[in-house]
């Protein structure tokens, strides 16, 4: 980071020659962790704002950063000093944002997920294509993380033959209050829909979500843990075990299953207990420790890409879409209990 100050007139395609000064809209747990790395280590950015529903904490935390505290997340987004915005804000509030910032035409790297529908993140699809070049960015960070890469490439390398087999493990030690049956797949298998993707790199086209025993842990009502099975294009199969009430840490974990041979990510380094009487040393507390360096490279590779002109490098509205319609179908599946086919349609 630097504290450049030039003001040169430019737009978003022309890419910026100074930092790029960057407002965070929503500055809850996530926002103001993305506000600090905006603040503290992202090269080339410059944060100059933040806005938040709550006005006593905007206030708060644009005095830690000594940045501007701007109440109106629209008036953020229009306002001539502020070039790019991160939209940490609750998701029902994406919509209207990102569509805000397209219309300003202002570089957004918007927090997971896009929208919280299909037919809202297909709006945004087409409003993007309407503008003729790509500004929005979906935090999906996963894509970031070492782990993921590799295996990407070691798929993309056609070593191990043709992919048979994702199976992936999504726990949380706890869950915040209020978390409900849905979150699980919106908030939480929402990743693994945008990894299986990734990773396979192909479309995901059903999607069956089982109710297992639950454990004594969740909170009262809450369906947890949940078994998720998706089907793809060429007929792999990615299982999921979603549980988030462990009790005892984060652990993420995927493993490939290929014609000639199988990978695993997500395991730790040396020996591992899993269990409430200790953590053995390898299992993450929380996404902000597992995903830290994934997160920071994540913000780098953004802002690199919009002061270069390029505008996003990395998942985009197509992807946010993608997301948002196969858990919208793991939604209806947990519902009715059924196999949910789904159907993207023609890509924009
Ligand atoms: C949370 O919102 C995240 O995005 C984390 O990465 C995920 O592991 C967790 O389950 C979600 O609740």
């Amino acid at each position: 980071m630097s504290t450049a100050t030039q003001t040169t007139p430019h737009t978003a395609r022309e890419g910026y020659d100074r930092d790029l000064r960057v407002a965070v809209l929503g500055v809850g747990m996530m926002g103001q962790d993305h506000a600090r790395r905006l603040a503290q280590l992202t090269k080339g950015a410059r944060l100059v704002a933040v806005s938040d529903v709550d006005g006593a904490r905007t206030d708060a935390v644009a005095a830690e950063f000594g940045v501007r505290a701007l109440h109106d997340p629209v008036a953020a987004i229009e306002d001539p000093e502020v070039d790019a915005v991160v939209i940490a804000t609750p998701g029902f509030t994406h919509e209207d944002l990102v569509l805000k910032a397209l219309h300003a035409g202002k570089p957004t790297l918007c927090e997971k997920p896009l929208t919280t529908s299909p037919e809202t993140s297909r709006k945004v699809v087409e409003a993007e294509r309407a503008l003729g070049r790509q500004l929005v960015q979906v935090g999906f960070m996963r894509r970031f993380d070492a782990e993921y890469e590799q295996l990407r490439s070691l798929i993309a390398s056609q070593e191990l033959g043709r992919p048979l087999f994702l199976h992936c493990a999504h726990r949380n030690a706890t869950t915040p209050p209020n978390f409900s049956s849905e979150m699980l797949i919106l908030d939480s298998v929402v990743h693994e829909v945008d990894v299986a993707r990734f990773l396979l790199g192909e479309e995901i086209t059903a999607i069956t979500v089982f109710k297992p025993g639950r454990t004594s842990h969740a909170p009262e009502g809450l369906q947890d843990p949940q078994f998720v099975l998706m089907e793809t294009e060429s007929g792999a199969l990615v299982d999921v075990e979603i549980f988030v009430n462990t009790t005892f840490g984060y652990e993420v974990r995927t493993e490939l299953v290929a014609e000639r041979g199988s990978a695993r990510i997500g395991l730790g380094v040396g020996l591992v207990e899993h269990s409430s009487a200790g953590w053995g040393g390898g299992i993450a507390a929380d996404f902000k420790e597992r995903f830290g360096a994934a997160y920071d490279a994540e913000f780098q590779r953004w802002v690199d890409a919009v002061r270069s002109g390029a505008g996003i490098d990395g998942p985009g509205v197509w992807d946010g879409y993608a997301a948002a319609a196969v858990c919208a179908a793991g939604v209806e599946s947990l519902r009715t209990g059924r196999r949910v086919e789904v159907d993207l349609g023609a890509r924009a």
